[in-house]
């Protein structure tokens, strides 16, 4: 209860930041895209509170609501300074839990701070869970579906662990798929995680999406998915998630 009120009071009193993490080209090594994750450091505190613990308080006392304001309009504050300081790189996707996509306006508010630091549609994407899809209301999946056709990528977050079937993915908008990391850690050794992984990216090609591995940790995991012809990476193995300044030194600049 009292992680509540501080949490409350995390905004106010600047506890906030987020720290970015690469996801690169498994041809190239290129750096394609960043993810947002938020983290919170209680100013009497000199660590993190982990954000499973954290984001989940949030979403059961609707205080999410205000966190995910803050990380939209941080990451459009963000972007739009690495847009004018020249940085090509890279789109920069935020999470969006399923209390967040019940909010009827979540996803108008999203446009809102796309164009009032003059971003575009590709500049900025969103991850969402299945569940959460499955369970959005159709005026939600309407606003959804503008910003899929305005150009905004729409990846599907833990994929291969909700409970649904797979024909949701034909009558959602969505872009990209990221498999979750639970496939990717035992891969190496567990047969039936590798099938899994390889028909994820085959079902996702076949259906024009983008495919991204999460948790890419050994040189080894980085193989099999090469062969596997998977498109992004993302893991510790190439970059854990760090703050804007550290993304900075990575991509080149000063900004
Ligand atoms: O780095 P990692 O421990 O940050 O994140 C843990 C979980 O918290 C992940 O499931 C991630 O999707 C979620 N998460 C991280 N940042 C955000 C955020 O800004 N908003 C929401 N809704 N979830 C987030
Ligand atoms: O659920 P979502 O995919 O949004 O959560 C991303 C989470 O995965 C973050 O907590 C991030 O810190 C974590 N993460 C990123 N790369 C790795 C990795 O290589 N290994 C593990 N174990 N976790 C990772
Ligand atoms: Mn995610
Ligand atoms: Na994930």
């Amino acid at each position: 209860q009292r992680m509540v009120e501080q949490l409350e009071l995390a905004i106010e009193h600047r506890e906030l930041s987020l720290h970015y993490q690469p996801q690169v080209s498994v041809v190239s090594g290129r750096i394609e895209n960043l993810e947002a994750l938020l983290r919170w450091q209680p100013r009497d505190s000199s660590s993190f509170v982990p954000p499973g613990e954290f984001i989940s308080l949030a979403e059961r006392s609707g205080l999410i609501h205000r966190l995910g304001d803050w990380v939209m309009e941080e990451v459009c504050r963000q972007q739009a300074a690495w847009r004018r300081a020249g940085f090509s790189t890279s789109r920069v996707d935020i999470n969006l839990s399923g209390r967040q996509m019940l909010r009827p306006d979540t996803l108008a508010r999203f446009e809102a701070c796309l164009e009032r630091y003059g971003l575009t549609p590709q500049d900025i994407g969103i991850e969402l869970t299945e569940n959460v899809l499955i369970e959005a209301a159709p005026l939600v999946l309407e606003d959804l579906r503008r910003l899929y056709h305005r150009g905004v990528r729409i990846a599907i977050d833990d994929f291969g662990t909700g409970y649904s079937s797979l024909s949701y993915l034909k009558h959602f908008p969505v872009t990209a798929l990221k498999v979750d990391r639970a496939f990717m850690r035992d891969a190496p050794k567990q047969p039936e995680d590798r099938a899994i992984m390889e028909a994820a990216i085959f079902i996702g090609h076949r259906l024009g999406l983008e495919v991204v591995a999460e948790g890419v940790e050994s040189a080894e995991q980085l193989s099999l998915i090469r062969e596997m012809r998977c498109d992004l990476a993302q893991g510790y193995f190439f970059y854990r998630p760090m703050p804007a300044p550290d993304i900075q030194v990575l991509l080149g600049g000063t900004a």
